[in-house]
């Protein structure tokens, strides 16, 4: 049995718990993390020795880094499907899940962390505003690549949405104002009819 470590109001651990969903995996979810604890333990730290989560365990095999471990299972469980069979769109697909963590969820982090985890007295509001711009100026690379096909890694589902589909998530549920994304919206539209992501990632923000 697939053991996954980890809060389910993680973005991090929604890539795992959602990509298990989408491959109807059979996975056991043990809480860590925030609230939990858990993870400054030093048995916790032998897995994780980051003390953070997402951790899973498979037959022995233990994995850390949400990129990581979907990357595992994708190309474990669904080749030609979440894990593209073919190398030029695997690489495309792949290519989204770095830009998740090198560019949007950077421009998107403070906004995140202002509105949902901080009390209004203490928040920045030049620095939210910032991010709040920088968000939906990065978020226009998206765009252009989803005007070309229905999917961020080509025309179904793939790794490269998982991860970039629980930050947008955030994005779509903060209460701001979003300047027009069409093709970003629709395929947020898309994922919300999907009932995995509807169970895994569509929670209240916390
Ligand atoms: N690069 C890591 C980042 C993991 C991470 O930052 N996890 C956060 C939750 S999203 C965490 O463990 N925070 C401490 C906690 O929840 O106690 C990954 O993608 O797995």
């Amino acid at each position: 049995m697939l053991v996954i470590w980890g809060r389910n109001n993680s973005v991090n651990v929604q890539k795992v718990l959602w990509c298990c969903e989408e491959m109807a995996l059979d996975y056991e979810r043990r809480d860590a993390g925030g609230a939990f604890g858990l993870v400054d333990t030093p048995a916790y730290r032998r897995l994780n020795p980051n003390g953070l989560v997402p951790t899973i365990e498979d037959d022995g095999f233990l994995l850390w880094e949400s990129h990581a471990i979907v990357r595992y299972l994708a190309g474990k469980h669904a080749h030609g499907g979440l894990w593209p069979a073919d190398p030029k769109s695997r690489a495309d697909a792949d290519r989204w899940m770095d830009w998740k963590h090198t560019t949007f969820w950077p421009a998107l982090r403070p906004l995140f962390l202002g509105l949902i985890r901080t009390v209004p007295e203490e928040r920045d509001a030049k620095a939210l505003e910032d991010s709040r711009l920088k968000t939906a100026h990065v978020l226009r690379t998206a765009d252009a690549a989803l005007a070309q096909r229905a999917y961020l890694g080509g025309d179904t589902l793939t790794m490269g949405d998982i991860a970039l589909g629980c930050g947008i998530w955030r994005w779509m549920a903060l209460p701001i104002e979003r300047a027009p994304l069409p093709n970003v919206q629709r395929w947020f539209d898309s994922l919300a009819q999907r009932p995995a992501y509807r169970k895994t990632v569509m929670l209240p923000l916390t």
